[in-house]
């Protein structure tokens, strides 16, 4: 996780955009994903050159340990209380910039930490913007006990608003099931295309196993989005 990522120059120019929102001081919230990876390095490069203090909360394990291995001082999101800006990766962004996360399995905390920010800043290649959510299967975090159960109820509240298809509980190659860093698992929803977003968060917040889902709607108030050539467009 400490090693420099691969070069893209979309990731890249995505994240040298975001570190030039970061102001001294700020209180900082770091996502989780290949994207945030590239900014957590870029903003310790630019901290280190800089020299200025910042309070940084994480997503994720994977993210604190990075960013404490670059000269980041990563702190509690109790500790820092409130924060001034999140940037993150996404999944899908869509023209009202709504988003679908948690292809990493770190959704829970990436939406606790986005919501408790006074802003929150996706960063993504171009392959990431789409028309309308739903192609990227939709990440659930379901709470282990009884989760066939919660299955079941999740593709009857499905059928109930038109989708078809049964969640698919995410495994590991050698099987076991992924674990999210709350110990939680991950069932990925395979829609295609999301028509009332909000219907379905609603459907999926009222089952009580489901922990939290990967629809960000209305969190994100830009999207700065890298192209291949090194430019990027701000939605
Ligand atoms: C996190 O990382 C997630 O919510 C999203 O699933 C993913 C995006 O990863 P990447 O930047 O590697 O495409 O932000």
């Amino acid at each position: 996780m400490t090693a420099t990522p691969v070069f893209d120059p979309a990731k890249d120019a995505a994240a040298i955009a975001a570190t030039k929102l970061v102001q001294p001081g700020m209180k900082l919230g770091l996502g989780t994903g290949s994207t945030a990876v590239v900014f957590v390095h870029r903003l310790a490069e630019r901290v280190k050159a800089e020299g200025f203090a910042l309070r940084c909360a994480s997503t994720s394990k994977a993210t604190a340990e990075l960013a404490q291995s670059l000269g980041l001082s990563i702190e509690t999101l109790d500790e820092i209380g409130w924060l001034d800006l999140t940037i993150d990766g996404a999944d899908e962004v869509d023209p009202a910039l709504n988003l679908i996360k948690g292809g990493g399995a770190a959704h829970l905390r990436e939406k606790i930490v986005a919501t408790a920010s006074d802003r929150m800043v996706v960063i993504a290649d171009d392959s990431k913007v789409v028309d309308q959510l739903g192609r990227f299967p939709l990440p659930v975090e379901v709470i282990p006990f009884g989760w066939e159960a919660t299955r079941l109820l999740i593709e009857r509240g499905l059928a109930g608003l038109g989708y078809g298809g049964r969640p698919v509980e995410r495994r590991e190659k050698g099987g076991a099931p992924v674990l999210t860093d709350e110990g939680n698992y991950v069932l990925d929803l395979k829609l295609e295309a999301i028509s009332d977003a909000p219907a379905l968060a609603m459907m999926l917040s009222s089952v009580a196993g489901v922990v939290e889902h990967g629809l960000f709607l209305n969190i994100c108030s830009m999207a700065i989005i890298g192209q291949k050539d090194g430019t990027v467009v701000e939605l």
